[in-house]
């Protein structure tokens, strides 16, 4: 295989520096830990587990992602569609390896997954390939309606069986059915901010601070 067809990494994206990573595990932690026990949350419990009297413990029910990240482009070493193009982008390259802040303005929960909603700035949003948000129509039919940047996330975990690919699904999925209006039902002021339940399974923490997370633009090759 020439060498050029290997350079494509896996994925493209924002790394978080390694104390960040900590903070933000920790927050997802405190967040989970806290969840499971509201009554909300267990009045709604059937969505996780399907039987209805179980318990489940949230920081056991998914498993913690390692290196977080926030994916720009998923290439799969060049094979997915338009990675080449995307890893020739001047921007690209000369954005590669620089440091940025990412904010995290939001920590969402499905029976699938946990992840953070990840807020970009317009110089983030020239890294954002254009068809982030449309690749996912097959899923979240409206998904190309919401605005570029949308998916961006971190994935903090996955139940078991479940791929990190859908984190980013089942965020738009929730952004999809704000954009139709609704807004969730408001559960409960939390000390890390307002908790909003979406059906199925699907909670949503919009913090009171968003986290500021230093990251670095750079690839993955696994
Ligand atoms: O959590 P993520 O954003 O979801 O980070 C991982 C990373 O690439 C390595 O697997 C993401 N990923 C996997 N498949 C895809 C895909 N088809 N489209 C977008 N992102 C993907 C995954």
């Amino acid at each position: 295989v020439p060498l050029e067809e290997t350079s494509i990494p896996l994925f493209y994206g924002w790394f978080l520096v390694p104390a960040v990573q900590e903070k933000v595990r920790c927050t997802s932690m405190d967040f989970l830990k806290t969840l499971d026990t509201l009554e909300a949350f267990k009045k709604h419990l059937t969505d996780f587990t399907g039987e209805a009297e179980k318990e489940v413990d949230l920081e056991q029910y998914f498993s913690a992602n390692s290196g977080l990240h926030c994916t720009t482009k998923y290439c799969d070493y060049g094979k997915a569609e338009g990675a080449k193009e995307y890893a020739e982008q001047t921007v690209v390259k000369e954005q590669y390896c620089s440091a940025s802040e990412l904010s995290l303005n939001a920590l969402f929960v499905t029976p699938r997954t946990v992840g953070a909603r990840v807020s970009l700035t317009e110089n983030q949003l020239t890294l954002w390939p254009s068809d982030a948000e449309k690749e996912a129509e097959s899923l979240v039919p409206t998904a190309a309606s919401l605005p570029a940047g949308s998916r961006a996330h971190v994935t903090l975990g996955c139940a078991d069986g479940v791929e990190p690919v859908q984190t980013g699904y089942d965020l738009l999925e929730i952004l999809a059915l704000q954009q139709e209006g609704l807004t969730g039902e408001l559960v409960e002021e939390m000390e890390l901010g307002s908790l909003a339940y979406f059906g199925k399974g699907r909670w949503l923490l919009s913090l009171r601070e968003p986290i500021s997370a230093k990251a670095c633009f750079s690839s993955y090759y696994g």
